[in-house]
């Protein structure tokens, strides 16, 4: 009788760590800004950091963070898009560019999550008419910053989060394989319009990644990649959500 009360215990704490890690429905919004190079290359090599920046379809993709995988699809050449810095930024990509630089995600706090998030990034994915080119960050060392850096890096978004971001490749999660790329942030406050600009400029691996995003004669490219979320309860709403359902347990009559 004992046992089984302890083992009820346990499983009711962990399903309300688990209710508690996904806090709610919680969710951010995911986009992508590509900086208008026209850099012809090998896709993923470094594509430069001159030309100006357009979102794609801004904020308009749901990250659930529920600790699942999602799928995220970007189109350059047909999406809508947004000026958000340079000189040719002015929300239409400019005439004959075939080539561009995946700048950064755009992610939106737009639900005002205040508890720390952990994101995990996977398969980022240029598809053109030859196939697929994909880093899955299998071959990258363990706790190395590769594509993305920190997500406190870039001055137009560092005011958004408290010091102490990190990025790094890791093996605690895989859309692919088993490494991913891991991100730890913390929005300063649960105001609706604050972001993190999660930018590839100048990434110790793999800098300023090249995108194609317009084949003549072929289907229009894409760019994609996997990511998943968890929102991270502080300490004390863990101990919370662990006594709560302690007290259920106890408060049950014996049989
Ligand atoms: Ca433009
Ligand atoms: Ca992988």
């Amino acid at each position: 009788m004992r046992h089984l009360s302890t083992k009820m215990v346990c499983v009711v704490c962990l399903v309300a760590l688990v209710s508690a890690l996904t806090a709610e429905g919680a969710s951010l919004q995911l986009s992508i800004g590509i900086r208008e190079t026209n850099s012809a290359g090998t896709i993923f090599g470094d594509g430069g950091s001159s030309g100006g920046i357009e979102w794609v379809n801004r904020d308009g993709q749901t990250l659930i963070a529920d600790g699942t995988w999602q799928l995220f699809t970007f189109t350059p050449a047909t999406d809508p898009l947004l000026a958000f810095a340079g000189t040719t930024a002015n929300s239409m990509l400019e005439p004959g560019h075939e080539w561009a630089v995946l700048e950064h995600i755009r992610i939106l706090n737009d639900m005002g999550v205040t508890d720390p998030v952990r994101l995990w990034i996977d398969d980022v994915t240029n598809t053109v008419a030859s196939g697929p080119v994909v880093q899955d960050f299998e071959a990258a060392a363990l706790d190395a910053e590769v594509m993305f850096q920190e997500p406190g890096f870039s001055g137009s978004t560092a005011s958004n989060l408290l010091p102490g971001s990190m990025t790094a490749v890791s093996n605690s999660m895989a859309n692919s394989g088993s490494q991913s790329l891991q991100t730890d942030f913390q929005f300063v406050d649960g105001t609706p319009t604050r972001w993190v600009r999660l930018t590839t400029f100048g990434t110790p691996n793999q800098p300023n990644p090249r995108v194609r995003i317009i084949e003549p004669g072929a289907p229009t490219p894409t760019i994609s990649f996997y990511a998943k979320a968890m929102v991270i309860p502080e300490p004390g709403s863990l101990l919370l959500a662990c006594g709560l359902s302690l007290a259920v347990v106890y408060r049950r009559p014996r049989r």
